[in-house]
């Protein structure tokens, strides 16, 4: 099978994702890996660091998240962080070699007085040389275009799943409306990073349909993070059944073939993930990473064992964007 630089398209329909999806793993991958290293250097891996800027008590459902306080998984709600501290972490994210910033907030929406302190946050990040991103959950359009006039460079809003799956997942929040955040991010002239989570207890059906709705939005967003569910003790989808690593890799590499010049994000859940699996899964079109011992509330690798691992792939953290 030959690889096929293909066009970037928006319109592929549901069937062409699913026979992609179904391809011999090895067809699969060398399509995947050949597209990838058309549009991007394939010893380079985007590094981004996570902070909780706002920490639990969520009032949405989210059937996955720790965050909820629908759950009883013995987090601590806490307040906004104080900018200085936010700075602080930052500029050591920067010194371990983050090129990106993304500052979380457990909210189903924020609220005025929190977006004037979250905007200072995201120009001083911005001011620090740092790639800057947030997740908020919903926005107005005249809050994205607050966050854009700051300096934000990406909005993380996630699909999560199939709009057929996601009923079972989320009841606070309709999969319509996360679609109207992520068009009210794009029109504001944002960038969008936009995922989802495998091992929700979805079908192979639902991950082709995800990646069918992400890959046939308006424009691919520039950034896909695809999470492995992180089991948390007390929330409703804890003790779901482990994904197929396999089946895992296949996500990202129809992701790399879909979306050709988007950084698809190995994201949450790599510390369940072998190093073998990790390498195969850049191999197949993955070239972004969460940095740092901490991605929201949970444990993540630990940034020697990343940078070593890097190393030994011969791969290499992407340098910093240049100066705005
Ligand atoms: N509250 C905002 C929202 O949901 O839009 C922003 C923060 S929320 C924690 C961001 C994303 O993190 C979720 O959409 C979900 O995809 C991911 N996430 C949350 N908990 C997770 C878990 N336990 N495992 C994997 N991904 C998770
Ligand atoms: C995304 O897709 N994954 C990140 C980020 N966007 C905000 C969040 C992962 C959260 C994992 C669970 C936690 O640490 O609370
Ligand atoms: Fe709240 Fe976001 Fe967690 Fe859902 S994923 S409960 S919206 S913090």
């Amino acid at each position: 099978m030959e690889t096929r630089a293909t066009a970037i398209r928006t319109d592929w329909a549901v069937a062409e994702v699913a026979e992609l999806f179904g391809l011999p793993l090895h067809d699969l991958l060398y399509q995947a890996h050949g597209l990838h290293r058309t549009h991007f250097d394939p010893a380079e891996v985007q590094i981004s660091t996570l902070m909780s800027i706002k920490t639990g008590g969520c009032p949405e459902d989210c059937g996955y998240c720790p965050q909820s306080v629908h759950f009883n998984t013995g987090l601590t709600p806490e307040a906004l962080v104080p900018l200085a501290v936010v700075v602080e972490a930052a500029r050591t994210a920067r010194e371990r070699g983050a090129t990106r910033f993304c500052m979380g907030a457990a909210y189903r929406n924020p609220k005025p007085g929190q977006l004037a302190r979250i905007t200072e946050m995201v120009r001083a990040v911005r001011g620090l040389g740092l790639e800057t991103c947030a997740t908020l959950g919903m926005l107005t359009r005249d809050q994205a275009e607050a966050l854009r006039d700051a300096g934000l460079d990406y909005y993380n809003h996630n699909l999560d799943t199939s709009e057929a799956f996601y009923p079972q997942v989320i009841s606070t929040r309709t999969y319509a409306d996360r679609l109207d955040t992520l068009k009210t991010v794009r029109d504001a002239g944002l960038k969008v990073c936009c995922g989802g989570i495998i091992g929700l207890g979805e079908a192979d059906q639902d991950r082709i349909e995800l990646l069918h709705t992400l890959a046939t939005l308006p424009e691919h967003p520039e950034s896909v993070p695809v999470n492995q569910l992180v089991q948390v003790a007390g929330t409703t989808l804890n003790g779901q059944a482990p994904v197929d690593p396999l089946t895992f890799v296949r996500v990202i590499a129809v992701a790399r073939i879909l979306m050709p010049k988007s950084r698809i994000r190995l994201s949450a859940g790599r510390t369940d993930m072998s190093d073998e699996l990790q390498a195969l899964c850049f191999f197949a079109g993955a070239n972004s990473i969460f940095y740092g011992e901490q991605l929201l509330t949970t444990p993540n690798p630990a940034a020697d064992h990343d940078l070593d691992l890097l190393a030994r792939l011969g791969l290499r953290p992407a340098a910093p964007p240049a100066p705005a």
